[in-house]
């Protein structure tokens, strides 16, 4: 399994988020005290505990597999353009402890909203502002409201079932936590010998020219803490965001744990990539980013600020309350 060693970020958050839903009810069940005592009586309405060491709230007890539970929330974000047929066998491999499920919507015409709406209601659904799988990425991470962001296709090529894989990586001190069909035990049964043979190339170039030592650039199942979206700053709208995610996690020093997957042909429609015109605009990006020899930490410190400057940044069509949540 590679495993890139860098200094740890310093970058900055997103800002505070609202309180999510801990789960489902049945894994939300308080366990003990957690943190230190307050001696000051600060919080008790009454008073009558002046003095007194004062609890904070009990902690969830989340279990994510029979080894671990977790604190932090979970988003899980899907971009989706045509995947109407996909979505129902994507939605049944999510884990039951996910909290949140945003949906970005490519304007779709199959229905792939309504499906999504039908199965999971409680999915938040974004229309993503302008177009392409970048776009549509930056357009979710803004209605994210968990401590760690998934990215995981709509395609049903990726099984949801691999999230604690990644997440555990977080929980265990990785910042970014990068899929790789190439790492270990990973594989794909999708990839053509073309692409694995650009993908390798262009592996290779950045592994050069960042000092990283990634085996899988151009996959869209990864995971990361929110609060360094401002790290990776993502600005680009195309097939080439995982690329750009993974070189400017590495820029600002972020800890980048490859978890080996396995990708299994897309179920149903066809693929939205086109090697050569996607390949250069991969290659073009690992060139600007090595010109660019600015830190990320000093740039895009309210990423979400850049999907649309001026105005409001995303169109969320439903979901939750949000001022609920
Ligand atoms: N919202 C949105 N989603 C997109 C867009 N382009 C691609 N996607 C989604 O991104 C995911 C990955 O796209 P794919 O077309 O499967 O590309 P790929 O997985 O890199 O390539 P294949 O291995 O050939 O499938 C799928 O869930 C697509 O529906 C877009 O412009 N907008
Ligand atoms: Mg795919």
């Amino acid at each position: 399994m590679g495993l890139s060693k860098l200094p740890q970020a310093r970058q900055g958050g997103v800002g505070e988020k609202a309180p999510l839903p801990a789960g489902p009810p049945e894994l939300a069940r308080p366990v003990g005290v957690q943190g230190r005592a307050r001696h000051d009586g600060v919080g008790d309405p009454t008073g009558r505990a002046a003095g007194r060491p004062q609890a904070r709230p009990l902690s969830v007890y989340r279990p994510v597999s029979a080894e671990l539970a977790i604190t932090p929330t979970v988003s899980v974000v899907i971009p989706a353009m045509n995947e109407a047929a996909n979505i129902p066998h994507v939605f049944a491999t999510l884990p039951r402890w996910v909290n949140e499920v945003v949906l970005v919507d490519g304007r779709s015409t199959d229905g792939t909203v309504a499906v999504a709406r039908a199965i999971r209601p409680e999915t938040t659904i974004v229309c993503q502002p302008g177009f392409g799988k970048g776009d549509a990425l930056l357009a979710g991470f803004a209605a994210c409201r968990c401590d760690i962001i998934v990215t995981i296709d709509g395609d049903g090529s990726t099984d949801g079932r691999e999230i604690v894989q990644f997440v555990s990586a977080l929980v265990a001190g990785a910042d970014f936590a990068k899929g790789s069909r190439f790492a270990s035990a990973g594989r794909s049964d999708d990839i053509t010998l073309t692409r694995r043979c650009g993908n390798r190339l262009l592996n290779v170039l950045v592994n050069r020219m960042f000092g990283t030592h990634y085996t899988d650039l151009c996959y869209g199942f990864n995971a990361f803490w929110a609060r360094y979206l401002g790290a990776m700053a993502v600005d680009c709208p195309g097939f080439e965001v995982e690329t750009l995610m993974s070189i400017r996690a590495a820029k600002a020093g972020l800890v980048i744990q490859e978890i080996p997957s396995y990708e299994r042909p897309r179920l149903y429609g066809s693929s939205n990539l086109s090697a050569i015109r996607d390949g250069c605009r991969i290659l073009r990006v690992i060139l600007r980013e090595k010109i660019r020899h600015g830190r990320c930490r000093d740039e895009a410190r309210d990423p979400i600020s850049r999907l649309s400057p001026g105005t409001s940044a995303i169109e969320v069509i439903a979901g939750p309350d949000r001022e609920s949540l």
